[in-house]
């Protein structure tokens, strides 16, 4: 039975919030769900989503005007990282005669936390939500979290998908011998090493629009190092970036999960913290990702992704042998397809507790 869904989320930084809930929408709408999507900034998606929204997808400013107080509230409500519904709005859903599956829909981790927390519920004491039960939904990458967005048909699109072709569109062609890298970057120190290493082996590298297009724009390139910096691409289009290339430089959240799709080797710049918070993360996922891999593509792997964070000196960094970090891209790959898709998760908490 189709369900109406709120969700709801403020943009707090990048382009990683808008990034998955709008993914998230989407995927819920190709599968015959009713979304509205309440952003306070959705300003990304002019490039992000450059076709628009499906028909059963509708976009909404958040903070709105009398009508965000006068609308009835969804079925299903989703409180994207912690952004705290406005009052009025949680009023109104404790008023429904059928009080609506409230969901706080929370990063992204491989920290042990996860798997205790994913689940969890919190019955709501007070006003305006009481009466109303609160319940956590973790991403993750284990059969005891709530799974990874990943669209049905997805590796179905990336069989299809022809890369010689796709860079052409871009202007770009991978010469004799190069090996094409895409690079996604929060402002990184390291990134005169990374250079200094690709460079070691003729390399075209696709920079996306940031801080590293800035900081590679006042460098002087060695002739093994071809540079190209990208535009904005559609989501889908970053998809095609991802598997058109042997290696992938992702941050943040979203491009990270679909690197991990995409199932080519790839670096990771996590999101920093002013607590330095993100190591724990980093290394819970260091320790997942690398538990079955080959010992010295795990070493060198998680040497540079350290030094890639900053987290230990750019000292002794080498790149993984590419036919171990491809093979072990897909057999992680092959892992994750074992639990269900994090759509699926949820349509499936909301039907089992209807
Ligand atoms: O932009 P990000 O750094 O977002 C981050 C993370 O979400 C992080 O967890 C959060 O705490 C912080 O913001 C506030 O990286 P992320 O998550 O990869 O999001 C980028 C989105 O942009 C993703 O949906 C892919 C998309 N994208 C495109 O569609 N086209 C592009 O050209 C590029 C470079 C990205």
């Amino acid at each position: 039975m189709r369900m109406n869904w709120d969700i709801y989320c403020r943009v707090i930084d990048n382009y990683g919030d808008v990034g998955v809930v709008w993914r998230l929408a989407r995927d819920l709408a190709a599968r015959g769900e009713q979304v509205r999507l309440w952003l306070d900034d959705a300003s990304a998606l002019e490039w992000m989503a450059p076709a628009g929204q499906p028909a059963n997808v509708q976009l909404l400013a958040w903070p709105a005007g009398p009508d965000m107080d006068a609308e009835p509230t969804g079925d299903v409500v989703i409180e994207a990282f912690g952004c705290q519904l406005p009052d009025a709005v949680v009023t109104r859903m404790a008023a429904r005669p059928k009080p609506p599956h409230w969901i706080n829909l929370e990063y992204l981790s491989a920290e042990s936390y996860v798997e205790r927390s994913h689940g969890l519920q919190s019955p709501q004491f007070s006003s305006p939500g009481r009466g109303l039960i609160k319940r956590f939904f973790y991403p993750g990458f284990t059969p005891r979290t709530g799974g990874l967005l990943r669209e049905p048909g997805l590796l179905a699109l990336q069989e299809m998908f022809d890369p010689q072709a796709w860079l052409a569109g871009q202007g770009q062609q991978r010469l004799a011998q190069e090996r094409v890298v895409s690079l996604f970057a929060y402002p990184n120190k390291a990134l005169p090493g990374l250079l200094e290493l690709l460079a070691g082996q003729p390399t075209l590298l696709m920079v996306c629009p940031g801080a590293a297009q800035q900081q590679i724009a006042g460098m002087n390139l060695p002739q093994t190092l071809r540079c190209h910096a990208m535009p904005y691409l559609s989501q889908a289009d970053y998809d095609h970036l991802l598997w058109a290339s042997d290696l992938n430089f992702v941050r943040g959240e979203d491009s990270f999960v679909r690197a991990q799709w995409a199932a080519k080797p790839f670096v990771w710049q996590i999101y920093p913290q002013d607590d330095g918070a993100h190591e724990l993360k980093l290394t819970a996922f260091l320790d997942q990702w690398l538990d079955q891999a080959e010992p010295e593509m795990a070493h060198q792997s998680r040497q540079l992704w350290r030094a890639w964070n900053g987290l230990q000196p750019w000292h002794s960094i080498h790149l993984p042998a590419t036919s171990a970090a491809t093979a072990h891209a897909r057999v992680w790959r092959q892992h994750l397809l074992g639990q269900a898709d994090l759509s699926s998760q949820l349509l499936k908490t909301v039907r089992d507790s209807s």
